[in-house]
């Protein structure tokens, strides 16, 4: 009879235990305006880890779990017009991570990112941009080229072109603005040349540059008799110096604050146009870039040291750099052939397999 009992027991706790049996999961989606679907890449971390592109789920599982979402910010600059907002369900915080749990009150979350539309050059004060204007007519100054490709930690040129049309230019205030995001640059202007990092184009002159401020030059300039007119005015020439993580499309605005001509009328339109970074990834070690890290990169970084500039060495010249100090030196070769032969600790450099 006790036998009976605790059989009938063990059968209802195993009923009972099916169908309170509950699963925990969490959804996570990303939109922006219109609802539209966009892929972004978030990490998650804590009672589970991993990476995923949205859509996904994480679970179902059978406990209770707790997750921190991160936003990847790498992912984000692929859309160079495109901006994280925030995550709902709480709005109105623009962290890019949150920690969501999903237990017996909510076993299914659903998560969802936000992105906005970055806005349009703002106006001019002098007067409002006619976007049936197109790009490159009178009025207009645009960084060349629009979309640009560097190496990390490149020192780099950006040139700036202005249209004057039929017009004298005499006068102008521009801004250039980048992204600064969390934990990492973009670029930086290389204040070491010229101006405060900007130089006066063939055709162009400057009057006074303020690069104090992270993201953003501001830069003015005057001409007593004016230049042009020209469609086509190299104005100045700024430098910057790359970030060393990749990225694969920054938007660089270039805002035109005014333009005069000589008798100092302000132009009728006046039109910044923007540009594009991409930051290139980078194979460190691989220098003649055939898939391996062995000892004929080695060399070529040796060659490379004492001058020679191997034409085998086909890699941007970073990627010799093995120990991650920005120079590529002897040091670097002989890191290189170490971590041919057996282990060297160099950062630069994958774990071997
Ligand atoms: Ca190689
Ligand atoms: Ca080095």
């Amino acid at each position: 009879m006790k036998k009976k009992i605790m059989i009938v027991c063990i059968i209802l706790y195993s009923i009972l235990s099916v169908f309170s049996q509950t699963e925990y999961s969490i959804q996570v989606s990303a939109r922006w305006m219109e609802n539209t679907p966009v892929g972004v890449e978030v990490e998650y971390t804590g009672d589970y880890n991993g990476i995923e592109t949205t859509p996904f789920t994480i679970g179902p599982y059978n406990e209770p779990f707790t997750v921190t979402l991160t936003i990847l910010e790498d992912h984000i600059w692929q859309w160079a017009e495109l901006r994280f907002s925030c995550w709902d369900p709480i709005c109105g915080d623009s962290n890019l991570s949150i920690t969501v749990t999903a237990d017996q009150a909510t076993p299914d979350v659903s998560l969802l990112a936000h992105y906005f539309n970055i806005e349009p050059t703002p106006p001019g004060p002098t007067s409002p941009p006619d976007p049936t204007i197109p790009p490159g007519s009178e009025g207009s100054i645009e960084l060349r080229p629009a979309d640009l490709t560097v190496n990390p930690s490149d020192a780099f040129p950006w040139e700036v072109y202005a249209d004057s049309g039929a017009r004298k230019l005499a006068g102008y205030g521009i801004e250039i603005t980048w992204p600064m995001p969390q934990g990492g640059v973009i670029m930086y202007v290389d204040s070491s040349i010229g101006n405060s990092g900007v130089e006066a184009g063939a055709d162009g002159f400057i009057a006074a540059v303020n690069a104090n401020t992270p993201g953003v030059l501001t830069i003015s300039g005057f001409d007593t008799l004016g230049v042009g007119p020209s469609s086509n005015l190299h104005l100045l020439t700024a430098h910057f110096i790359a970030g060393d993580t990749p990225v694969s499309g920054a938007l660089v605005s270039l805002r035109v604050d005014s333009m005069i001509d000589e008798t100092a009328s302000a132009f009728d339109v006046v039109r910044g146009m923007d540009a594009v970074i991409r930051i290139q990834e980078i194979s460190y070690g691989d220098v003649n870039e055939d898939g391996a890290i062995d000892i004929i990169d080695a060399l070529l970084v040796a060659q490379y040291y004492v001058g020679l500039n191997p034409a085998a060495y086909t890699a941007p010249l970073l990627a010799g750099d093995s120990n991650a100090d920005y120079v590529v030196d002897i040091i670097d070769a002989l890191n290189i052939a170490q971590y041919y032969v057996g282990t060297c600790h160099c950062p630069n450099l994958p774990p071997k397999e």
